[in-house]
């Protein structure tokens, strides 16, 4: 076992993410429980974890906390701590107010801190260290995501005999806005200490080709970068996508089924149910999206009587400021939407600022028709392939924004420009009437899209090509 009595973990494979993927739950009787949280990469990495005495090293979402390793579900956890000030300065503050805006085309302006970057330089090293002293000799360790870019690096410094990944799950901006950051050369340098870099997006991948190009002497040929000491990192995309048989299996339930139906009931059966879901973020497009709708039913191209939209908004990142106006602002389109627009008995938008299960979740996408995701920049986006993993015919319709991630596999869905708000009316309107033939025939593609891509081949695609790489 990766365990053993001393409590001193060594695994030969290490996933290293700022999240572990288990939630602590409190017992009536006062003891605490751990459950592993049902999120798509826990589930695509279990069975590599279970073949390969897998460890994962992560926070656990508690400030000032110091945690032992456990094991749970086969897994071995290995909480690292965070104090609260580092919580507010790496996570809030460096990760979320500073890289988050800046890799998402500044859609906000990111905020540049001198004490945020320490303490991201901090606890990056932390994370590393802590993943150096797990991993077995040659072991294969899988760093996650823009806050802990500069892991790879620092492992590599402490243990060059280990195999090092990293992947991307957010965009890899133009060299132009990536520039604007103080410690451009600290994170350019920390990524390339991976054997292999996954991005979501070739155009990402060749995106960060073009910044070591510019600002690294090394030797760039194709996805093959070679630097000084002889190390060679390479670049690639790998989409990320869902269990998309687990999600449709879950969808088609008789309990999901009849609540879906419930749904549709409640909402007062209308002729088309339109749906949003997205963490409550400025990236996601949510006002555009819903101004949008709010037009079309004042100007009389969809009828109030026969069409409801149903946005979920995630609750995330409340401690930033800049999430919390947005949450103001979406409170106020919503209550100006309905009120301009609603009658008694029937208000046009229903708006829920909360989280599901992942059952709920699975109904809502079963009951809707038109699944609308107008991201005004995203990684990939999960949700537009949920959707589609959840259909039970060729029926219903994808909109989908083309800067959305997901819009480069899943071409066959309705493309709108969520900056251009005539775009997503115009757009919305056809998916809501559009002919069912030519809806079955988009949905076709994108189903088989979606069921021939799932995470189990993300991640082998991407441990396969890791293995494949030169260490040293
Ligand atoms: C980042 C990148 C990239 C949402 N609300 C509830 C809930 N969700 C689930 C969805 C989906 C996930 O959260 C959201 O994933 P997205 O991909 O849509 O967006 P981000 O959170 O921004 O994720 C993104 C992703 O990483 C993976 O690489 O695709 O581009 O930004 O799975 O279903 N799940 C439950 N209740 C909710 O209320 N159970």
């Amino acid at each position: 076992s990766p365990t053993d009595q001393g409590g001193e973990v060594s695994a030969s494979f290490v996933v290293v993410a700022n999240r572990l993927p288990v939630d602590r739950v409190q017992n009536p009787d006062g003891t605490v429980d751990w459950r592993t949280s049902p999120g798509g990469l826990v589930t695509a990495l279990e069975p590599v974890m279970r073949a390969n005495e897998g460890a994962w090293v992560g926070w656990h979402g508690a400030p000032d906390e110091v945690l032992d390793p456990f094991e749970e579900d086969g897994i071995t956890i290995v909480p690292v701590p965070l104090s609260t000030d580092e919580v507010a300065d790496y996570y809030e503050g460096f990760s979320n107010g500073t890289l988050w805006p800046l890799y998402h085309d500044v859609v906000a302006p990111p905020a540049f801190h001198r004490v945020w970057w320490d303490a991201y330089v901090r606890v990056n090293r932390r994370f590393a260290e802590r993943a150096a002293q797990v991993s077995d000799q040659g072991a294969t360790v899988w760093v996650q995501d823009y806050q802990l870019q500069l892991v790879p690096q620092m492992l590599r410094m402490m243990r060059p005999d280990l195999r090092i990944g990293f992947f991307l799950h957010i965009p890899f901006p133009p060299v132009e806005l990536f520039q604007q950051l103080p410690w451009r050369r600290e994170i350019t340098e920390g990524l390339l200490g991976a054997d292999l870099i996954g991005f979501q997006l070739p155009g990402a991948a060749q995106n960060f080709a073009r910044l070591v190009r510019q600002r690294v002497s090394a030797e760039v040929r194709r996805d093959q970068i070679t630097l000084g000491d002889g190390h060679v990192a390479r670049a690639r995309a790998y989409p990320i996508s869902i269990d998309s048989r687990s999600f449709h299996e879950l969808s088609r339930s008789e309990p999901v089924q009849q609540r879906a139906r419930d749904i549709r009931r409640d909402l007062g059966e209308p002729k088309v149910m339109f749906l949003g879901v997205d963490r409550l973020d400025y990236t996601k497009g949510i006002k555009q999206r819903l101004r949008a709708f709010g037009e079309l039913i004042l100007e009389g191209r969809l009828d109030p009587d026969d069409v409801v939209f149903v946005q979920i908004a995630t609750p995330s990142r409340e401690r930033v400021e800049e999430y919390r106006h947005l949450r103001d602002e979406i409170d106020m389109l919503v209550g100006r939407i309905n009120g301009d627009a609603g009658r008694i008995g029937r208000s046009p938008l229903v708006y829920l600022h909360s989280s599901f299960p992942r059952e709920e979740m699975a109904a809502m996408y079963s009951a809707a028709d038109v699944m609308v995701v107008t991201p005004l920049r995203d990684g990939m986006n999960l949700v537009a392939k949920e959707f589609v993993a959840c259909r039970g015919a060729d029926d219903g319709a994808l909109v989908l924004s083309e800067f959305a991630g997901a819009a480069y596999e899943l071409k066959q869905a309705y493309k709108i420009n969520p900056y251009d708000i005539n775009d997503i009316k115009a757009t919305l309107e056809l998916a809501s009437h559009d002919a069912p033939n030519n809806k079955a025939r988009r949905m076709r593609a994108l189903r088989k899209q979606v069921f021939d891509n799932d995470i189990a081949k993300w991640a082998d695609n991407f441990l396969t090509d890791l293995d494949q790489t030169v260490t040293g």
